[in-house]
């Protein structure tokens, strides 16, 4: 697989500026990309990426998405006065021409296209383009919400043509619709395009009735468009996570794209004056990784929008360090999406349920009590007390924001631990195992006594027990130590090691350990003060022990046909894992595991957006194979074979869902229908 993070910048596109007044054009300055870039420079982020150049976008290309009348008026504008300009501006719904616009928007074509080709031809694995002007408002024939070409439209259409793709995902995060971008595909099955944006029952620009969740697509392209309409302001990251698990994740799953493109604003971050919302820079560090795990890593990510100088900077570095592959920042705030998120959420489920196999069985029987979505208007507004406090008043709050980004970003940037993985030198492994696997030496007999006394010592008797536990420990404490960011421990008995394990971070001082056992589970240590959360995934329930709030039993026998484990890891072990928030996740597989290597992969990969990507990984020394997919995930040295995918069953939907109705009050994470349970 490729590797390399593209990062394409041209100060060029920093000439395109506002020469009048204009108080709805004025946030859109040249400083949002310098600025951003020289952030990029202080974390010594650019240094470590591959520096792509930008290049002009032909006529050629531009005609893909416009029409030949929308670029003659965009040229024309090169020698106009600036009296002219302002003539032609007014002509659209928010925008401004400079005399440099048309060579800046040539640009900002070019640099995205230069981003597909790196990422296509395996110069590199992923890549950011930092450009302006910005592109998803932009339509066939008009400028618009300050785009002039489509950016991010042309490349899916390039990359259709110049690669021959069928299948092009575009995540457009930025807080506003890209309604552009829908116009231009949405009658393209070919293109899958997923926007979240403030709505606001309508009332936020671009104001129109196809913004909503029903729109869903046209003629072939039915089922192919996506929108989450956000009704308040104030969403933060549990609300965009949510959306991630319940909505996008599972649909962009299922459509397994060659290649994904991030229309990628900023305005959906905290701080922005457009939008309003409250997600701190490092969810979007979240989002990136959950998209890398998609079209085997080839993600090219676009700037858009962003007008908080800030949190714009601060949103790109991190984006930029998740696509290097840096570690995942732990995320913050209370882990619960809100009642109007939830509503959207289930509402752009409820619409998409005849497109989607994994939607299947979903309930829509709540749309029969909703004549017309004006009740649901009333119903959200009249029902307050359980929202964010979330109008921002601008003044009282800036001063807020600021001393927010400030403090937190510090923490969260300066300790760069790369990835490191460590496993112990079994016979042979230096064959098997990837690269940049650090070897370590084992501990001897008495010092794993001794750190076993106390607790389970009874059970440790076999001096061979007794150093397989040995090889878990030695990486262990280099991941307590942060010497490393993960390992792989080749163990006797999965459970004895997993328990020791959990036991000796607890008292480490690890406030919350996550523990994913596949497999039967022989031991079930005691989880009752909730520093340890067991999710145990077997064929059939473990005797001797029931599930509660920190002890889960998920009965799951993987098809043989494919992978049908997503809807379980989306709908149900991501939630549960993102609310719990642990310092600390183990995975361990044991005996009778009823999934397969690809499962086990996809759990590997997901998990290691928790706990700051510190995960161990203990697992039964007879799997060699599944040992090597499982290094491979952890040094990122490829994104695991996921199989392919096969729909869930009824049945396994609703074990998903009782569980979903069961532990959502205690895991707040799981909800994505208003029905029951708020
Ligand atoms: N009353 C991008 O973020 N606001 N564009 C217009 C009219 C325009 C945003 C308000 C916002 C455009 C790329
Ligand atoms: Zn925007």
């Amino acid at each position: 697989m490729a590797s390399g993070t593209a990062l394409i910048y041209d100060e060029e596109m920093t000439t395109h500026k506002l020469l009048w007044s204009d108080p709805i054009c004025d946030i859109e300055v040249p400083e949002r990309l310098s600025s951003s870039y020289e952030q990029l420079r202080s974390y010594h982020l650019v240094e470590r990426c591959v520096h792509v150049p930008a290049r002009e976008g032909s006529e050629e290309e531009i005609l893909l998405v416009h029409s030949i009348e929308h670029l003659e008026v965009a040229k024309s504008t090169q020698t106009m006065n600036e009296e002219e300009l302002k003539r032609v501006s007014e002509n659209y719904d928010a925008f401004f021409f400079h005399p440099s616009t048309y060579h800046c928007a040539r640009l900002a074509v070019g640099a995205t296209l230069q981003l597909v080709d790196a990422v296509m031809s395996g110069r590199v694995c992923n890549g950011m383009a930092l450009v302006r002007p910005p592109g998803h408002h932009s339509q066939r024939n008009a400028a618009n919400g300050f785009c002039l070409f489509n950016n991010v439209a042309i490349a899916a259409e390039y990359a259709k043509l110049k690669y021959g793709l069928q299948r092009i995902l575009i995540v457009d995060w930025d807080v506003h619709h890209g309604q552009g971008t829908q116009y231009i595909f949405e009658e393209d099955p070919s293109v899958l395009y997923f926007s979240w944006h403030r709505y606001e029952h309508q009332e936020f620009w671009p104001s129109l009735k196809e913004s909503d969740y029903d729109a869903v697509g046209l003629g072939k392209g039915k089922g192919f468009n996506i929108n989450l309409p956000w009704n308040k302001v104030g969403m933060g990251n549990s609300d965009y996570l949510a959306a991630f698990f319940h909505v996008l994740l599972p649909m962009a799953f299922e459509f397994d794209p060659e290649l994904v493109l991030v229309s990628s604003g900023y305005d959906s971050g905290i701080g922005d004056p457009e939008g309003q919302m409250n997600a701190t820079p490092e969810v979007f560090a979240h989002l990136t990784h959950f998209l890398m795990q998609l079209a085997n890593g080839k993600l090219c990510v676009i700037l858009e929008g962003g007008y908080h100088l800030k949190s714009l900077g601060e949103s790109v570095c991190m984006t930029v360090k998740t696509l290097l592959g840096d570690p995942v920042p732990q995320i913050t705030g209370e882990m619960a999406p809100c009642l109007s998120a939830v509503e959207s959420i289930q509402n752009v489920r409820a619409a998409h349920k005849p497109y989607w196999k994994w939607l299947a069985y979903e309930d829509t029987s709540f749309l029969q009590n909703l004549s017309t979505k004006s009740h649901l208007l009333k119903k959200a507004n009249s029902n307050p007390s359980t929202e964010h406090e979330s109008k921002i008043t601008n003044n009282n709050n800036t001063v807020k924001v600021e001393r927010f980004l400030e403090l937190h970003m510090k923490n969260i940037l300066f300790p760069v631990p790369p990835i490191k993985t460590a496993t112990t030198g079994s016979e042979g492994s230096e064959h098997f195992l990837p690269e940049h696997v650090q070897l370590v030496k084992e501990m001897d007999k008495t010092e794993i006594k001794a750190l076993v006394s106390g607790f389970y010592a009874d059970l440790v008797k076999e001096d061979k027990t007794l150093l397989s536990l040995g090889s878990m420990f030695v990486i262990l404490d280099k991941i307590l130590k942060k010497e490393v960011c993960n390992g792989i421990a080749a163990s006797l008995t999965a459970a004895l090691s997993a328990a020791v394990a959990l036991r000796h971070s607890v008292r480490f001082g690890f406030q919350r350990v996550l523990c994913v056992f596949v497999g039967d589970m022989q031991m079930i240590p005691d989880t009752e003060d909730g520093r340890m959360l067991i999710i145990n995934i077997c064929d059939k329930e473990q005797s001797g022990k029931a599930s509660c709030k920190h002890y889960i039993s998920l009965n799951w026998k993987e098809d043989a046909e494919g992978n049908d484990f997503f809807s379980a890891v989306l709908g149900f072990i991501l939630p549960v894992a993102y609310s719990y928030q642990p310092n600390l996740t183990v995975i361990a597989v044991g005996p009778n595991r009823s999934l397969g290597i690809n499962g086990i992969s996809l759990l590997v990969a997901l998990l290691q957006g928790l706990a700051e990507s510190r995960i161990l990984a203990v697992i039964e020394d007879t799997e060699k194979s599944l040992m090597q997919s499982v290094a491979k995930t952890l040094v990122r040295a490829s994104t695991p074979p996921f199989g392919i995918y096969v729909p869930p069953t009824q049945e396994k939907v609703n074990k998903i869902k009782a569980l979903r109705d069961q532990f959502q009050q205690e895991w707040k994470m799981l909800q994505c229908s208003v029905k029951e349970g708020i």
